[in-house]
């Protein structure tokens, strides 16, 4: 089988892309290049999800039409992958029109096979993860269904009941082969330790699903019936075979071809969907399997998870325009455990383009070329017999690459690259123990030899780091003139030591960074979304100490174009430092004895090195134009908002 398909989750589009939904972008576009250099045909799908009482809620909350709202949103996803060198196969959208139309037929099949009847739901719902929570997860849910539910189990936001007619879907029938198939592909769930909450999950028993909602709008028409729309989950996750053309009379062989597919990619709060409706879904349409969903952990700030809806994310353009596309590949696919959650910093960030970019791939191929052109050498040829140390370094290269494709064939990107950092630690300690300088003078042969393997060694690194960096390792390989072509098994050739090499200028890789560039400031604050069908509770309202306090003393914040750092006096809640990303609309002296509206009980939160003790309340328009909220008249500084 010589072709590979791959997919990442299509995201709901209610923003631009963040770090979080950038990383598993990242990670599929990794493993797509991994497969395409060992000779693979691959498929690579990603694009957005569309539908639903979320996006509908949020486009409503904008002013526009759903489809007016997801359309703005969709350049920046292609900018965004663009500007990261994702390169996708496709991009699908769930408001394209032949995923409209195979998923109405999909559904049709269903209800023609028995699997679907109509009945009506009652429980409760959580809207941003669009999803109906189980008997078991809504356990001590209030009698007055007025009242907001239980916590999502997922993301942990307050739920709400809904009561409607609808289209049921026969889960509850697959429960076991469900179990079977488990038992049959330990494998299919990757890490393997995932399995076994969803394991627990079905034998806990499993309801049938509801499918088709009458209460929102915003959704594929349900086949034979105007008043239902397609559940937007049962609607997004057929993305996987409506992008290869299933339902679609001309598309046969293409789907034949890239169905089932080889590794599917996703963040673990979506686990359930992809593990238990969609086996179910294929089941019930007699299709095969995808042979391995890949879910890795979340990226976290603090302890928290990074999400559009809690208002930490980063943004991948500043990330982009600070440090280039290749640092934060090389970041995000090394530095984060896909097992595991793991905190972005930008510092550690800095601190790996630095240690491990710079000081060690760069370096050693300035090294190497600098002494090469100090003694005029432009072409290496491989030498009549290698020397004991060379034949080392060549033996360490076939182990790493034997490493890296075992821990790929598992997904474990960084246990793999964690093999190739050592390997390129082996080749700088190689390089200085050989001291080429020396036998420049005394031992032209040597010094040949060492720069040789120097050149292999860095073919080597070139082209296994080539998925995770591609354009710094195009450069590379430019240096040393041996670009490779995505034509066979490039990976088998690496094992082979007899090329011969042109040294060519190319501009510097990396370059260090001496002190840290930027600060944690540029993790974007933006309001919790609240979509305006979710209700809070006054004693939720309650929780967050608003009070008016008057600014006594404002300065701009030197290094940053957002920041105001003020003396707020806060009256019994004291005189606070408190900074808000307002700098672009104020002049200092604006807002110096003006009285504003400030959280008071927020964590304290460390800002270019400072801490924030308060957050300033301001109106945002949606178009980034910012106004501070002041009184109405003059009011005592802690005087509380309620
Ligand atoms: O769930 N860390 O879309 P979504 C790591 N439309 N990954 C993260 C992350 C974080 N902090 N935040 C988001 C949906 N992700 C549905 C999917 S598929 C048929 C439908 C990534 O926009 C991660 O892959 O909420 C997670 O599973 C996905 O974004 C959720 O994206």
């Amino acid at each position: 089988m010589n072709t590979f398909y791959i997919t990442t989750p299509i995201y709901y589009v209610t923003a631009k892309p963040h770090l979080g939904t950038l990383y598993t972008t990242v990670l599929a576009d990794v493993l797509n290049r991994w497969e395409k250099l060992q000779g693979k045909e691959t498929f690579f799908l990603t694009g957005t999800d569309e539908h639903g009482q979320k996006i509908a809620a949020a486009a409503q909350k904008a002013g526009k039409t759903p489809k007016e709202f997801t359309d703005s949103f969709i350049s920046a996803y292609k900018e965004t992958w663009k500007q990261f060198e994702i390169d996708y196969s496709h991009f699908i959208r769930t408001t394209d029109e032949y995923h409209v139309k195979a998923v109405q037929q999909w559904l049709q099949q269903l209800i023609d096979k028995g699997d679907v009847y109509k009945s009506s739901y009652n429980g409760w719902y959580c809207t941003p993860c669009e999803t109906f929570l189980s008997d078991k997860e809504a356990q001590g849910a209030p009698t007055d269904t007025n009242q907001s539910g239980p916590a999502c189990p997922s993301c942990n936001r307050s739920t709400h009941y809904i009561e409607e007619e609808c289209y049921f879907f026969k889960l509850s029938a697959y429960q076991n082969k469900l179990l079977d198939f488990y038992k049959n592909n330990p494998e299919f769930i990757l890490p393997k330790e995932r399995m076994n909450e969803v394991i627990s999950f079905v034998e806990s028993g499993l309801k049938d699903l509801c499918i088709s909602r009458t209460t929102v709008k915003w959704g594929i028409p349900f086949p034979g019936d105007a008043k239902h729309v397609t559940y937007v989950w049962a609607d997004a996750l057929n993305n996987y075979i409506t992008a290869i053309g299933y339902l679609q009379e001309d598309k046969k062989d293409q789907f034949a071809k890239w169905w089932p597919a080889n590794v599917q990619v996703m963040g673990k709060d979506i686990v359930r969907f992809h593990a238990v409706y969609w086996p179910a879904f294929l089941m019930a349409s007699d299709l095969s399997m995808p042979k391995h969903l890949l879910v890795h952990g979340w990226i976290k700030v603090g302890d928290q998870k990074m999400s559009k809806s809690l208002g930490n994310v980063m943004d991948p353009e500043f990330l982009y325009k600070e440090y280039g596309p290749d640092a934060v590949r090389y970041f995000l696919t090394t530095q984060m455990a896909v097992t595991q959650d793991s905190p972005f910093s930008i510092e550690d960030l800095e601190q790996r383009i630095t240690s491990d970019l710079a000081n060690e791939i760069g370096n050693l191929l300035n090294r190497m070329t600098m002494l090469a052109q100090l003694n005029n050498v432009k072409t290496i040829v491989p030498p009549a017999k290698w020397s004991h140390a060379a034949l080392e370094l060549q033996q360490a290269n076939k182990t790493m690459l034997a490493d890296v494709a075992m821990y790929l064939q598992e997904y474990s990107l960084h246990m793999a690259y964690a093999e190739v950092k050592r390997f390129v630690a082996r080749t700088n300690a190689y390089f200085h123990a050989q001291e080429p300088w020396k036998l420049a003078k005394s031992d032209n042969e040597a010094f040949m030899q060492v720069l040789a393997a120097t050149c292999h060694a860095l073919r080597t690194i070139g082209t296994i780091y080539w998925p995770v960096m591609p354009s710094k390792m195009e450069t590379l390989l430019d240096a040393i003139d041996s670009q490779f072509e995505l034509n066979g098994d490039v990976i088998k050739g690496l094992e082979n030591w007899d090329k011969t090499f042109e040294l060519k200028q190319v501009p510097v890789l990396f370059t260090k960074i001496e002190s840290t560039k930027v600060s944690e400031e540029k993790i974007i604050e933006k309001k919790e979304e609240v979509v305006s069908s979710d209700t809070i509770d006054i004693k939720d309202f309650i929780k967050v100490q608003l009070v008016v306090g008057t600014i006594e003393s404002v300065e701009p914040v030197e290094g940053s174009d957002k920041l105001l750092k003020m003396l707020v006096n806060c009256g019994d809640k004291g005189i606070r430092q408190i900074f808000a990303g307002i700098k672009k609309f104020y002049q200092p002296e604006d807002l110096v004895n003006k009285q504003g509206v400030f959280v008071v009980n927020l964590k304290p939160r460390k800002m270019m090195g400072m801490e924030s003790q308060g957050m300033m309340l301001c109106a945002d328009d949606g178009n980034g134009n910012l106004s501070y909220i002041t009184p109405h008249k003059p009011m005592v500084n802690g005087s509380i908002l309620k």
